[in-house]
């Protein structure tokens, strides 16, 4: 039996702008940008796992909301999904993991690098933030 491993990613919306995080580890993927978030661990609900993960990475609360559907695989055996996200409390800081955080409009996605597995659900939360 093979397990397919999810790592969960955070849409975080607030004020009409998605947040992007760049990576500082591993320095394969250091400088790149994406949706904060990481892995699903055992026993674990992705919305739980995500809200952990953007708790520990950004050091604020959030309320997980839709998910962005599909799935991107990111190597054999781990996909990425990707659920938007809204600040509850706290104000997003790189505690872990990043090195910079940048708020970003519809139109101004392509400012920044973003991993390529990334870039659909990217794509998606622009329009769906462009549409409100
Ligand atoms: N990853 C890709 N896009 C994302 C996230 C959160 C993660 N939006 C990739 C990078 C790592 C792997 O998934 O190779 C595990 O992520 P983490 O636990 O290092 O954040
Ligand atoms: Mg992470």
């Amino acid at each position: 039996m093979t397990t397919v491993h999810v790592v969960v990613g955070g849409a975080v919306c607030e004020g009409g702008r998605l947040l992007a995080a760049r990576r500082s580890a591993p320095p394969a993927l250091a400088g790149r940008w994406e949706l904060p978030g990481g892995k699903v661990e055992d026993g674990e609900t992705p919305e739980r796992a995500l809200e952990r993960e953007l708790r520990e990475e950004l050091g604020v609360e959030t309320e997980i909301g839709d998910r962005i559907p599909g799935e991107w695989v990111l190597r054999p055996g781990y996909v990425l999904q990707v659920w938007t996200a809204r600040l509850v409390s706290g104000v997003p800081r790189p505690l872990e993991d990043h090195d910079e955080l940048r708020w970003l409009r519809p139109g101004e996605e392509e400012q920044v690098d973003w991993l390529d597995q990334d870039r659909p659900a990217v794509a998606e939360a622009m329009r769906r933030l462009a549409a409100t």
